[in-house]
């Protein structure tokens, strides 16, 4: 394992990805980072400093504290709103016009489809995304009663956001499709996660378990270095643009 960003290693990371006919790659809040998106676990800031993101992100805290939590997501909507992809989300979408890949992403915010990735597998949902906390079946977001927050105005439900908290399951099929994904690829890039929330870190493991190489990109040790073949060590924005720009071209 090579943990800097130096020639040699950027050499054998594209080497890995010009030769690879299926490419997994496992974002996380790492890749939005540069387009000003903090990751999930950088402290917050504001009015929000003194909470704890681990703590809101559960179906517990909003049955508590409904306001607060949907007050949070409101404002991480209007944050990544005014953002814009960078140019890591660029360069993943443009190496999926060249190659084989299965784009994974641990994030909300809906960046890859917004600088034109297609067909991206969101396994923790999507900030944009409302659906119902014990709902009726019948509720209607388009007569749902305005407040903090909107409720059904059939059965008084809570709206809540389409995202996946602590403790509950992933969507079955994006799940099956990741790991799918991994159990097949040749290469699996890991960029911009702390490799800590399960089962999503598990995926590199899986992908080497089947034979497949592993690059991760990270300014910043994460709990998959260890899994990796090759670490480069950078922020997402000026490594992967880096990584294909001839590697993938074609011949
Ligand atoms: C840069 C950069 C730059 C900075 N360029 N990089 C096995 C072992 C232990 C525990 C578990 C286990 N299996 C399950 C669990 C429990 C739990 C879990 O994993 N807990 C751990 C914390 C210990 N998992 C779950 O609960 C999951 N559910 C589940 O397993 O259900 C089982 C079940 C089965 C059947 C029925 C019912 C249940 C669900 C996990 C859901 C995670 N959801 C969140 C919140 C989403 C909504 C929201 O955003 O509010 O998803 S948590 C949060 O973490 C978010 C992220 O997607 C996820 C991962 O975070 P990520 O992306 O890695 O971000 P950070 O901030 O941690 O790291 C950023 C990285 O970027 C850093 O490394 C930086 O260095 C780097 N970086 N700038 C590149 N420019």
């Amino acid at each position: 394992m090579t943990a800097e960003l130096d020639a040699q290693s950027l050499a054998a990371a594209r080497g890995l990805v010009a030769d690879a006919a299926s490419i997994m790659v496992l974002t996380g809040a790492g890749v939005s980072a540069e387009s000003g998106v903090p990751t999930f676990r950088d402290a917050m800031t504001g009015l929000w400093s003194r909470f704890d993101p681990e703590e809101l992100a559960q179906e517990d805290a909003y049955r508590r504290q409904p306001a607060l939590v949907w007050a949070w997501y409101l404002h991480r909507r209007e944050l990544v709103a005014a953002t814009h992809p960078n140019p890591a989300h660029l360069a993943l979408a443009a190496l999926a016009a060249r190659k084989k890949v299965t784009l994974v992403t641990q994030n909300v915010d809906g960046l890859h489809q917004r600088a034109g990735s297609h067909d991206v597998i969101e396994l923790h949902g999507n900030l944009f995304a409302d659906k119902w906390l014990d709902g009726c079946g019948r509720c209607d977001p388009a007569t749902a009663i305005p407040g903090t927050p909107p409720r059904c105005g059939l059965c008084n439900a809570m709206m809540r956001p389409g995202v996946v908290w602590f403790g509950e399951e992933l969507p079955r099929v994006a799940r099956y499709r990741a790991e799918h994904a991994a159990e097949t690829c040749d290469l699996c890039l890991v960029v911009g996660t702390s490799g800590l929330v399960y089962p999503a870190a598990g995926l590199p493991g899986v992908a080497r378990d089947h034979g497949a190489h592993v690059i991760v990109v990270n300014p910043q040790p994460s709990a998959l270095d260890q899994t990796a073949d090759i670490v480069l060590r950078g922020p997402a924005g000026v490594v992967l643009p880096r990584l294909w720009d001839e590697a993938a071209a074609p011949a």
